[in-house]
């Protein structure tokens, strides 16, 4: 009897599942089509932002792509905006070890990745006076994350993290293993080194041309609520591997990345890893798919057009 309430309550369950991820596709794809994100790509065209030769060159990586490699120096020419991300970077990273030598409980951490450790999570208040999200507000992030999406762009998540160091023999989990974001089709996120990366601390990997549109978006390809992790090691027989991509780089490295595309990293072994980091995508992901990590507490009034669009 018992094992039969059980099963019945399972595929109860399961139907409710599928038909709420069908409704959820739906509203994605109206909003993507007719609703948010059409008139987002309107406003967007009606007033595009030229981009230096810096930006253009990310740019033209970012399409062919999907990724670009630059550094926080040669992408921003701002010597004190560095210097400030730099002086969070550490703060944050000082606060955290004393953490996990300590009682773990402040430790902000997500259940079943609790091998990162983030400076915001979600639900955060924010404004111009924290400095990695002065970077990213700016318009020369987003007049650069606009143009690749082609539309006025949500800021939807910003954080720092610090991967604790794994056991080398620990399995791969969450986004230690490959996967395609699921948070929307159009998106941009960044990835700042705040110390140096090599093999030993989690690199950000990657698949270029596996974003949708490239040549290898038809491996698992990405769809909302779709099947976003493929099963361990079976991408690398879809995909020859010189077309894997390993970001290994120095303190102040700066990654664009469309992470609709095929990535994994933070499998940090022999020392920790900590990174500053955003998310753009459009506005058919926040009203169908994801939230936004944080409010922004700041007054609207004195801010541009795209950067309020973006920020609220
Ligand atoms: O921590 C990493 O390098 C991977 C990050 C990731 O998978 C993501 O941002 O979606």
């Amino acid at each position: 009897m018992h094992r039969t309430k059980t099963h019945f309550a399972a595929r109860v369950n399961h139907v409710a599942t599928a038909l709420e991820k069908r409704g959820i596709r739906a509203t994605y794809a109206l909003h993507d089509r007719v609703l948010s994100n059409r008139s987002s790509r309107r406003r967007f065209a009606h007033d595009r932002p030229g981009l230096d030769h810096v930006r253009q060159g990310i740019l033209d990586a970012l399409e062919r792509d999907g990724y670009a490699l630059t550094t926080f120096a040669d992408f921003s020419y701002d010597a004190g905006a560095w210097a400030d991300v730099e002086a969070q970077g550490a703060r944050f990273a000082a606060e955290t070890q004393a953490a996990l030598a300590g009682d773990r409980e402040s430790l902000r951490v997500r259940a079943g990745k609790e091998f990162v450790v983030r400076l915001h999570s979600y639900g955060v208040d924010l404004g111009l006076d924290d400095p990695w999200f002065r970077v990213c507000a700016s318009r020369r992030m987003l007049d650069l994350a606009n143009t690749y999406l082609g539309l006025w762009s949500k800021l939807e998540y910003v954080d720092m993290w610090y991967s604790v160091p794994q056991p080398e023999e620990a399995d791969r989990v969450a986004s230690q293993r490959w996967h395609r974001d699921f948070n929307d089709k159009h998106l941009l996120k960044a990835f700042l080194y705040l110390v140096d990366v090599d093999e030993g601390n989690g690199p950000f990997q990657y698949v270029p041309g596996s974003a949708p549109g490239g040549r290898h978006a038809d491996a698992w390809p990405w769809r909302p609520l779709g099947e976003n992790y493929p099963p361990e090691n079976e991408l690398e027989t879809r995909v020859p591997a010189e077309d894997f991509r390993t970001f290994t780089g120095s303190k102040g490295t700066l990654l664009f990345c469309n992470t609709a595309g095929f990535h994994r990293g933070g499998f940090a072994t022999a020392k920790l890893r900590v990174l500053a980091t955003v998310t753009y995508s459009s506005p058919a992901s926040l009203a169908s798919l994801t939230e936004r990590s944080y409010r922004f507490v700041d007054p609207l009034d004195g801010l541009d057009e795209p950067t309020r669009f973006a920020l609220t």
